[in-house]
């Protein structure tokens, strides 16, 4: 009898891919990168477009059951806007949507893909279907941030990854405002050698709340000689200061395995931007290969308990 009947922490849906090109009401390379909510009953996803120039724009697609029977904005909902954001020249990529309690609105960060690389975006929406810009927050070359959805110590907080000598990290920022961002510091360096996340890290999905700690989920990127390698682990940082690295994984949890996993626009990646809790699962929506978007789920207790046997930092 085989033993190779391991637990998979996160379970793909038996129907993936959820949203694919052709799903689309109008024409476009790919779909993918999306980020998540849950609004009035719905499951909102906010969506990575590529069109055929190459640019990328933001559309929201809405489901009652998270999964099935999306409704499509019919145009673009979140074009880049160059003329009044030089930053957006070539497009708005990789949304994460973190639901604000105190204001009772969802804030996203986003990449402007400006003339002088990727960089940290913000906007607002009560309702996605009107947007407030809060402009560039972090200077080129940076991406992968998301917000924390409370205020720390007074603060707001967020996770940032800017591109550096020592390879690419995960950092994190304060602000008093929203706008204004400093305090930066590391929280989880890249590893280094032979590691599945050796010196390329970014945070996914935003950070979600657990009673024992804010609990990430980062990619870290493998060069290899076929290419790149996109794959998960998991992180918890200090509720009252997540610049503090509690636990990490050291072995990545989830990675290409499926076929729309490794062949698309960019072979072997998944790429998480959001996660939405229903009870005690999580549903975590993830690009494939750049090309499709597919829904995995878990439990968050199964999370909580993996990490309770991993290391400190
Ligand atoms: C990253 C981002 C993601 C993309 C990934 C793999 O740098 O650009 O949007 O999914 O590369 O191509």
């Amino acid at each position: 009898m085989s033993n190779n009947n391991f637990q998979e922490l996160f379970v793909r849906y038996a129907k993936n891919p959820i949203i694919i090109t052709r799903d689309l009401p109008y024409q476009a390379n790919t779909v993918f990168n999306a980020a998540a909510a849950r609004m009035e009953g719905q499951t909102i996803l906010l969506i990575r477009i590529e069109d055929r120039r190459g640019i990328s724009h933001l559309t929201v697609a809405r489901s009652r059951d998270g999964v099935s029977d999306w409704q499509f904005d019919l145009q673009p909902t979140f074009p880049p806007d160059p003329e009044h954001y030089p930053e957006e020249l070539w497009g708005v990529e990789d949304p994460r949507i973190t639901f604000m309690e105190e204001s009772g609105a969802f804030y996203f960060t986003y990449t402007a893909y400006s003339l002088d690389g990727p960089l940290v975006a913000l906007a607002k929406t009560k309702d996605f279907k009107q947007f407030e810009r809060l402009g560039a927050v972090l200077l080129p070359e940076n991406k992968d941030a998301a917000l924390f959805p409370q205020r720390i110590n007074g603060r707001w907080a967020m996770l940032h990854r800017p591109v550096l000598h020592s390879g690419a990290h995960i950092w994190i920022a304060f602000s008093p405002d929203l706008k204004h961002w400093g305090d930066h510091q590391i929280v989880m360096r890249a590893r280094t050698g032979g590691w599945w996340d050796a010196n390329k890290i970014g945070l996914s999905p935003q950070p979600l709340y657990t009673p024992e700690g804010w609990l990430i989920l980062y990619h870290g990127v493998r060069v290899t000689g076929g290419g790149v390698i996109y794959r998960l682990g998991l992180a918890l940082l200090d509720l009252e200061n997540p610049a503090r690295l509690l636990r990490r994984s050291q072995e990545w949890i989830f990675g290409p395995m499926e076929t729309y996993e490794q062949h698309g626009d960019v072979d072997n990646v998944v790429f998480p931007c959001g996660w939405i809790e229903q009870g005690d699962e999580v549903r975590l929506y993830y690009g494939g290969a750049d090309t499709c978007i597919a829904m995995a789920t878990a439990h968050k207790n199964d999370l909580l308990e993996y990490l309770k046997h991993c290391p400190e930092k």
